[in-house]
Parts: C-alpha cells; structure tokens; sequence
C-alpha cells in the first residue's frame, strides 16, 4: 500500500520544517511531527499549516511510550530530532548522547516492532574532514572518522540504523548531507548568525582564520532529496546528499558583507573552535544516478542573497533568541 502518513522527529528545527513545508506543498502525505522543543525548536516555524493534514505533539523522542503510541499510526518515520551544534557539543556533550543516540535507539526499536519505514537523517561530518588539497570527496565508501562530541553521536546513530537493518530487517535508509543554509536556520549558526551580526551593525566573525571549507546546500535541496530516498531509495543503502557548494568561510562572510555592501574586511578573527573539521566535500553521485535527484539551487550566491532577505523580513522569528546566543559565544571567547 502507497505511503500515507509519515512522521517528522524535529520537525520544530530548521531542516526539519522546511522538510515539513515541502511535504505538504509537494505530495498528499499526513505529516505527524514530534518535537521536544528545545532551544532549537520553534512552533512558529509550523504556524499555518492546514489540521486535516498535519498534527503536532510536544515531546522527547526517548520517551518510549509517547514513541510507540505515534509510531502504530504512521507508514514511515522521517528521523531529524538531534542535538546539532558543534559547540554545544563541546561545551556540555550529555544531552547528544541522550538524543542522538538513545533516541534514535528508542525511534528504531519502535520502527522495528510496527514494521515501517524508517529514514535517517544524518551528517557528512561523520567522515571526519579532508585536507583542503585532497582531490577525493566524501562517498558512501568513506570511512567513518568523526571528530567531535556531536559528530561521534551522529556517527554512533548511523551504526544503530546499520545494524537494526543487518540484524532485524528494518526497512531503513540513511542519508548524510553537507552544511544546509535556508530559512529558519537558528542564529547560533555559521550563516544566520553573521547575517543577523551584520543587520545589528555588528562585525562577522570568523574562527581561527577563517579558511576551513564547508559544502553548503540549500535546505530546500535537502528536502527534495529526502523524499526521493524515502519515496524510491533502496531500503538498507546510504545516500550522501550535497550540492557541489565548497566554499571557505572567509569567502561566505565576503559574500555577505558586499551583500550589505560594506567592506570585504569588515570581519573580526576570533578564538577558533577546538578540533575544528578542515574541509567537508560530498560526492553525491550515487544519489543523482540511482534517484534522478539534482539540486535546484545551482547558484549559491543566488540562495545566499535569498536567506539575506528572508532574515531581513522574519526578525520576529529570530530577535528573541540573538542576545542569549551573543552572551554565549562571548563566554567562550567566540
Ligand atoms: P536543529 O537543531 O535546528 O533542530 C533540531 C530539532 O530537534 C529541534 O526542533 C529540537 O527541538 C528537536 N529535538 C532535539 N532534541 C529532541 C528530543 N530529544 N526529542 C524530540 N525533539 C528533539 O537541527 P537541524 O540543523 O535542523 O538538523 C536536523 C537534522 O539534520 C539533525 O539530525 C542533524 O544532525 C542533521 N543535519 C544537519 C545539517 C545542517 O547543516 N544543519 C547538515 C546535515 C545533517
Ligand atoms: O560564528 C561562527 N564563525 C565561524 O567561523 C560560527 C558559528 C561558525 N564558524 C565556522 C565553523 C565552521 O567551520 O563556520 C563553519 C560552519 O559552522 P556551523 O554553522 O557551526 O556548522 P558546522 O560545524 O559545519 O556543522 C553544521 O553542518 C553539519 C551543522 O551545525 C551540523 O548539524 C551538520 O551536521
């Protein structure tokens, strides 16, 4: 029988809603989200959807019963609920054990015993980083080489999935996706943050000195991709998601900046993070060929000036957050 009604875990953060948006624009599927709403959620990024199709209950994904209670009445479960912030992670790491791992391990053993579809989402950062002269990118093949609390967690979620699949025939799939950019994107993140800096008359600021590179997609991109693999992936595969958008951060807060047309050295230099990944870059060849997915967003300056403008228009939905996040990048020297 054709999927109906799915399940969105964090469908209050940022990829989670826009994934949440696409849905309901582009198929006819009942979409349940489960969210916890923590610091990173927000219930106003759903506000408008119609009732007949979409349901939302408060609650944490570890909470089995809640789980088991939501999970007998859908087809599938779309998995975005994580702890997502590299530095989070490694100022107080425990609350990406509990979600990431003994989440998903909650999410799975309920997927298992209803017998549905279940989708994993999941990062690139799981593959560790590259030199920025390395030739190769990240494919399915990589080996798994993460580096920081949150990329451990992440990593250790996906071998859950791997071995659920392996040991009791969950219909799963993965996929791991480069850096998103987009509406909804929480100011404690690389791009909001210097965006809604810049609108505040406030400096950029750059970690270390600013070359490390990311692969940057649009979360919308991310979104289309999602439902191909949940729609036409092969159950027990991976899928690595990414847009062919490597840029170095310095280059991203360039951009900006002639975007607000100032000066292209408006930026401080700042404490760098510790451990922090190099270069991530994803082939995403398979997902293309096996799926006839691609991007829409080819243009990255396009998408940025896009994002620029829906932070211009939607200070209502970032102001409240932009001090508390300040207070604490200046607690740790950022
Ligand atoms: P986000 O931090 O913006 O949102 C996470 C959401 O999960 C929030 O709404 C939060 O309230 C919810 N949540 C957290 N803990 C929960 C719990 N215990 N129970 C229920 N809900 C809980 O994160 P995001 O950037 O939208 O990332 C979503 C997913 O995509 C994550 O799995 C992340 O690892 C993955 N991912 C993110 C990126 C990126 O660039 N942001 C790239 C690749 C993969
Ligand atoms: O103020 C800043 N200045 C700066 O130079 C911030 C917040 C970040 N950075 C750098 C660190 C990274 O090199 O920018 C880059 C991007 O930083 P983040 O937005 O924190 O993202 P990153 O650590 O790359 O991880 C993101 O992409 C992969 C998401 O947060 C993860 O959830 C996802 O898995």
């Amino acid at each position: 029988m054709a999927m109906q009604r799915i399940l969105v875990t964090g469908g209050a953060g940022f990829i989670g809603c826009n994934f949440v948006h696409y849905i309901m624009e582009h198929t006819r599927l009942h979409v349940t989200v489960l969210d916890k709403l923590t610091y990173a959620g927000n219930i106003e990024s759903l506000s408008g959807l119609p009732s007949s199709r979409f349901a939302f209950f408060e609650g944490d994904i570890c909470d089995a019963a809640m789980v088991d209670s939501l999970t007998s009445s859908v087809d599938a479960v779309v998995h975005f609920a994580a702890e997502s912030h590299n530095d989070n992670s490694l100022a107080e790491p425990r609350p990406f054990l509990d979600t990431n791992l003994l989440g998903t391990f909650t999410l799975i053993e309920s997927a298992r015993r209803h017998d549905i579809r279940f989708h994993h989402i999941s990062t690139d950062e799981v593959y560790g980083d590259l030199a920025l002269d390395d030739p190769h990118r990240f494919t399915e093949e990589s080996v798994y080489r993460p580096t920081s609390p949150y990329s451990a967690t992440k990593a250790g979620s996906d071998m859950l999935v791997r071995a659920w699949v392996r040991s009791f025939g969950l219909r799963a799939t993965i996929s791991n996706c480069s850096n998103n950019y987009g509406p909804y994107q929480h100011v404690e993140k690389f791009i909001p943050r210097q965006i809604t800096n810049i609108l505040d008359g406030d400096r950029p600021r750059l970690y270390g000195k600013g070359r490390n590179v990311r692969d940057w997609i649009h979360v919308e991109d991310h979104s289309s991709a999602v439902l191909a693999i949940l729609e036409r992936g092969r159950v027990g595969e991976t899928y690595l998601i990414g847009a062919d958008g490597e840029r170095s951060n310095r280059e991203v807060v360039e951009m900006l900046l002639a975007l607000a047309g100032q000066p292209r050295d408006a930026y401080d230099l700042v404490t760098d993070r510790p451990g922090h990944d190099l270069r991530y870059a994803i082939d995403s060849s398979k997902l293309r060929r096996e799926l006839g997915w691609a991007p829409r967003y080819s243009d990255f300056d396009a998408g940025l000036a896009d994002t620029v403008q829906w932070y211009r228009d939607n200070e209502h939905w970032w102001r409240p957050q932009k001090a508390a996040t300040e207070s604490k990048y200046a607690g740790q020297g950022h």
